[in-house]
């Protein structure tokens, strides 16, 4: 019996009924996305070590497209996989990169990790990443956002390598969320469209709020909206705030402005008024300083440096796009 490439349906539990990229064995299917560099998708079935099973299924059909806390539901291996293949596409075509390591190959996603796992994470050993389902395994952290965020972790690794501690760690994670924010807006999802809010679908808080807000990270209660000398103190998904408050700026620029339906009111920490350059533009500029001029050690003070030398780079110096990369900058009092 063959092997052969086939396009299945997901049918998800944030993201709707989906087209998947799965892979015909027989008399059975399973999620393995050839089409991109063979990205597998497991289940761990609450396990906490190893790969688990590989999701396969008699029909092409995955997931139910409702909740269900059944450790052997498919419906968050559908999200896993569905974010998993919108990232590679969005990262093959926005930037040309071909995988997390630019090599072609893919990565692997594991579901159902543990029970009452509220948290999902990247992890460089096994090049894999890895979804809870959540409080009360209702709430599976496989939203669009979250799996670009914790792939694009893969890539930061891969790349400018920005240690996961201090500002280089705030920035770090920056990168997943810009990211993440990146995938989401590329996959035009009818049922997830793009925003800059981090984790809306995933109720993490319990009341249905997201996890951060990058027109204005303190929206949150913890994240810092601008840069301090302090701001390398705080929790990496805290200090994250100065740069995901600099991108959302230099995207949309400061003050009201709803998109998608979601309404922003983005401030600056010195009154000035930014006027954004758009996000695929934002998008180019942190890509480049990430993949070029970002080292482990990056500060707040080197990504305002590396980011104008990319936008130099893109755009040429002195610029519209090169003087709102300053601006925004300084409208988070990074200098
Ligand atoms: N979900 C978290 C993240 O990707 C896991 C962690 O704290 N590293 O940031
Ligand atoms: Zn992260
Ligand atoms: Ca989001």
């Amino acid at each position: 019996q063959g092997i052969e490439n086939a396009t299945g349906t997901g049918k998800t539990l944030y993201s709707g009924t989906v087209s998947l990229s799965t892979t015909q064995s027989g008399s059975s299917y399973n999620l393995t996305d050839a089409t991109r560099g063979g990205h597998k998708t497991y289940n761990l079935a609450r396990k906490t070590s190893g790969k688990g099973t590989l999701v396969s299924n008699s029909t092409n059909v995955f997931g139910t497209g409702t909740a269900s806390t059944s450790s052997s539901d498919q419906t968050a291996a559908a999200d896993a996989a569905y974010g998993a293949q919108e990232t590679w596409d969005f990262y093959k075509n926005t930037f040309g990169r071909s995988g997390i390591k630019n090599d072609g190959v893919g990565a692997y996603s594991r579901v159902h990790y543990g029970s009452n796992y509220v948290n999902a994470f990247w992890d460089d050993s096994c090049f894999c990443m890895t979804y809870g389902d959540g409080s009360a395994n209702k709430d599976p952290l496989t939203s669009l956002d979250v799996a670009g965020h914790e792939m694009s972790h893969g890539v930061t690794a891969n790349t400018a390598g920005l240690d996961y501690s201090g500002e280089s760690g705030g920035l770090n994670e920056a990168t997943s969320d810009i990211m993440g924010t990146g995938v989401e807006f590329y996959a035009n999802n009818a049922s997830d469209p793009g925003d800059y809010l981090i984790g809306e679908k995933i109720n993490i808080n319990g009341d249905g709020t997201p996890l951060r807000y990058m027109d204005k990270p303190s929206k949150d209660g913890n994240s810092a909206d601008s840069w301090s000398s302090s701001v390398g103190n705080l929790d990496v998904h805290y200090s994250s705030g100065v740069a995901n408050h600099f991108f959302y700026l230099l995207s949309e620029g400061s003050g009201a402005k709803t998109i998608n339906g979601v309404s922003y009111d983005s401030p600056t920490s010195d009154g000035s008024k930014v006027t954004g350059i758009g996000r695929d533009k934002a998008l180019q500029i942190w890509y480049r300083a990430l993949t070029t001029y970002f080292t482990s050690t990056t500060d707040y003070a080197d990504a305002r440096s590396g980011t104008l030398k990319a936008a130099a780079d893109l755009y040429g110096s002195g610029s519209t796009e090169y003087n709102t990369v300053a601006a925004a900058w300084s409208a988070v009092n990074v200098s």
